[in-house]
């Protein structure tokens, strides 16, 4: 109840910021795009993570505002970087029924100067459970703005196989869960990924396969095909200065 009130000052007195992770083709361990991850600096509290902020943002609605915030500034940071570097922002469910989202976003992409194609949206696949109408004519809005689409934390909830035939989308996400038993484990949880990775390639969508922290996770992922990676080994979630500096020379 506390940080409810909290968070609704947060916004104004810039108590919020982003990382940015990094995004690493697989086949040649380049970057190819960050992930923005938002933080909280409680002026008491210190630093709160977004599993402990985004369900309260959520429930009262302050992820609307929160989520242009992001945007905005995931935006400025893109228009430093080389051209192909992308950025991609999580979107919660609530944010799928904001009717201003889109022109929230025309307008960032085109204060910043930075095209529709270098923004992907991640959102999950439980969110598609509920088949609103009105979830459905804001991706299609969202869609005709060229930006693209991230499925996250696939293989976690319920198989939205449905969803894959959407267009829209052009990466699954394989949950980070996935890769730690397939790496831990061996073939029978590695047969999932692959199971994943032909699904993803035959809709022609990339995957990215999520929390690879050791070589050996690097490499189970890419040989199975994944076409990015993301994880502690090629990155943590760091500040907007630091991800900028690593692409600095790459364009
Ligand atoms: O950075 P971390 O791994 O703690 O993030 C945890 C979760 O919080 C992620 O699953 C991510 O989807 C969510 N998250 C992080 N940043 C944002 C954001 O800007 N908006 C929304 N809606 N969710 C976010
Ligand atoms: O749900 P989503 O994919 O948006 O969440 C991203 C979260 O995953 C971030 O909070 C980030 O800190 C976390 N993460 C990223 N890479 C790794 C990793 O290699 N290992 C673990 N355990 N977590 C990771
Ligand atoms: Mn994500
Ligand atoms: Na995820």
């Amino acid at each position: 109840r506390r940080l409810e009130g909290d968070l609704a000052a947060a916004l104004d007195q810039d108590q919020l910021a982003l990382m940015f992770q990094p995004v690493v083709d697989a086949a040649d361990e380049r970057i190819t795009g960050f992930e923005a991850l938002l933080r909280w600096h409680h002026p008491e509290l210190g630093t709160i993570p977004p599993l402990d902020f985004i369900p309260i943002a959520e429930d009262t609605g302050l992820i609307v505002p929160i989520g242009h915030w992001v945007i905005d500034r995931a935006l400025a940071w893109a228009a430093r970087w080389p051209q192909h570097v992308r950025v991609a922002v999580n979107l919660s469910a609530v944010q799928m029924e904001d009717v201003d989202l889109p022109v929230h976003i025309a307008a960032a992409l085109a204060r910043h100067r930075v095209t529709a194609d270098r923004l992907e949206l991640e959102i999950t696949e439980s969110l598609f459970l509920a088949e609103k109408p009105v979830v459905q004519q804001l991706l299609a809005e969202l869609t005709a703005l060229g930006l693209n689409f991230a499925l996250d934390d696939f293989g976690t909830g319920y198989s939205a196989l449905g969803t894959l035939q959407n267009a829209s989308f052009s990466r699954i996400k394989i949950d980070r869960s996935f890769v730690k038993r397939a790496t831990a484990l061996g073939d029978d949880a590695s047969a999932i990924i692959q199971a994943i990775v032909r699904l993803a390639a035959s809709l022609d969508m990339a995957t990215t396969a999520e929390g690879t922290e050791t070589r050996a996770a690097f490499e189970l992922c890419r040989d199975l095909g994944c076409t990015q990676v993301q994880g502690f080994l090629f990155g943590r979630p760091m500040p907007p200065e630091q991800a900028t500096a690593l692409v600095a020379d790459l364009a």
